[in-house]
């Protein structure tokens, strides 16, 4: 069986103005959308980031795909690494104020292997997670990730492509967040909780960690600024906290910083920022900066690397959790499968699926139940894409004219003079 065409897709979904401490959402998320079809007709699906250097790295390498066999992921890898690395100047955004350094090869291995594997399962018939080793959990619990934000109303008078529907309102206030928490949790049953903070002050964001501790006593509830903190803030915030939090998610800025923090408070420090790759994680090592790690298949490089990560977590201690950045259901189910067969992947993972409303699948949105999606007992990820929806969120994307991810500029739209700073309080 050999592969037959590989076609990769920008598509835009409408995003709501989630803030967080890089800035403001733009009113549209990009996303890449690939598929890897066989010479017998079964098509494996991936997603990935779309900023513009990725998707041109992912459109230079795609035509060399075809004629491998879709099982060849030795072939694949020679083929992604044979691009030229990227300047700096080139490296995209993809987390508030933080360059990625990993390799960009390591994204684009990553999203073709994961359309391999599930190209791989489709042909044998059985699901992701099996060919992966197979489900250790039938559900993957997610957790409620909370945000602040401005309403849509406020917002459409400076950028009115931002969708007029809005269930969620302004997010700017204690009250505001718990509400939002409970719409949340009645929406999808959700047990555990993140809250997207360093936005509002210190103090603000510590009185909503107490309110929604008040509110949920038994939800888990993990806090992450993306570094908005110095050192003393965020020591003198884990006092406050004292208790409180399952984990404290990039508190503040470097490796460095978050091994200090953990000396000095005892707590577990977690991490999509530092240890982004196995580079980082060998220098985590050395300083036991973070305890507990966000994994990502999208940048840490497909699906095997995720499970070779959680190996080495495994064997150095290390505890793993799951990243998430702005996606559609291809990204939620591969993520869901990927868990699915991480024995040592104990926490609920990240979702960003809730604030959007839009999908591309044929039967609509994965339904997200008691907090966890299902994994079904069908070849592949078991979800296959509408070309309908996939053609109308295309032409989506050329009408947003967007090709990639800056959340400071359009925070700038609103307040002219803000401007990123790592840490700001
Ligand atoms: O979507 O604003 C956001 C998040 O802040 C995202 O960009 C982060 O990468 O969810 C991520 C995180 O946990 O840091
Ligand atoms: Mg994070």
């Amino acid at each position: 069986m050999k592969i037959a065409r590989v076609r990769v897709t920008p598509v835009a979904v409408c995003n709501p103005p989630l803030l967080n401490s890089g800035g403001l959402h733009s009113p549209y998320t990009v996303r890449s959308i690939i598929e890897v079809e066989a010479d017998n007709g079964l098509v494996g699906l991936g997603e990935t980031f779309a900023d513009r250097m990725v998707l041109d790295r992912l459109n230079s390498v795609r035509e060399s795909l075809v004629g491998l066999s879709p099982f060849d992921v030795n072939a694949l890898r020679r083929i992604t690494q044979s691009g030229t690395p990227p300047s700096g100047a080139e490296a995209f955004r993809f987390m508030p104020g933080s360059w990625n350094g990993n390799p960009t090869d390591a994204k684009i291995f990553g999203a073709f292997e994961a359309a391999f594997l599930d190209l791989q399962a489709r042909c044998l018939g059985i699901p992701l997670c099996e060919l992966l080793g197979g489900a250790v959990r039938q559900q993957v619990p997610f957790s409620a990730y909370l945000f602040f934000k401005y309403s849509a109303q406020y917002v459409r008078h400076v950028d009115p492509e931002y969708a007029e529907y809005d269930p969620w309102g302004e997010v700017l206030t204690v009250d505001q967040l718990v509400a939002e928490a409970q719409r949340m949790i009645d929406l999808y049953g959700f047990r555990s909780i993140k809250v997207k903070a360093g936005v509002l002050t210190p103090q603000e964001d510590v009185a909503c960690i107490k309110a929604l501790r008040k509110r949920f006593p038994a939800h888990p509830i993990r806090l992450d600024t993306n570094a908005a903190w110095s050192q003393d803030t965020a020591r003198r915030m884990a006092e406050l906290l004292d208790g409180d939090l399952e984990y404290y998610e990039d508190p503040t800025p470097g490796l460095g910083g978050m091994a200090d923090l953990h000396l000095a408070t005892g707590l577990p420090m977690a991490t999509n920022m530092v240890v982004t790759d196995f580079d980082e994680f060998r220098r985590n090592l050395a300083v036991n900066g973070v305890q507990v790690i966000l994994g990502d298949h999208h940048y840490w490089g497909g699906l095997r690397a995720t499970q070779q990560l959680a190996s080495m977590c495994e064997m150095f201690d290390i505890e793993l959790s799951m990243h998430s950045n702005c996606h559609l259901g291809i990204s939620l189910m591969t993520m869901t499968h990927v868990a699915a067969a991480i024995p040592n992947l104990t926490y609920a993972c990240d979702t960003h699926y809730p604030w959007f409303t839009e999908d591309l699948l044929q039967g609509g949105r994965v339904p997200i139940r008691d907090g966890s999606v299902a994994v079904q007992n069908l070849p592949g990820m078991g979800v296959d894409l509408d070309p309908k929806a996939l053609a109308e969120m295309h032409q989506q994307y050329l009408r947003c004219g967007l090709s990639g991810r800056d959340d400071a500029a359009q925070m700038r739209k609103f307040k002219p003079d803000w401007e990123r700073k790592k840490p700001r309080f």
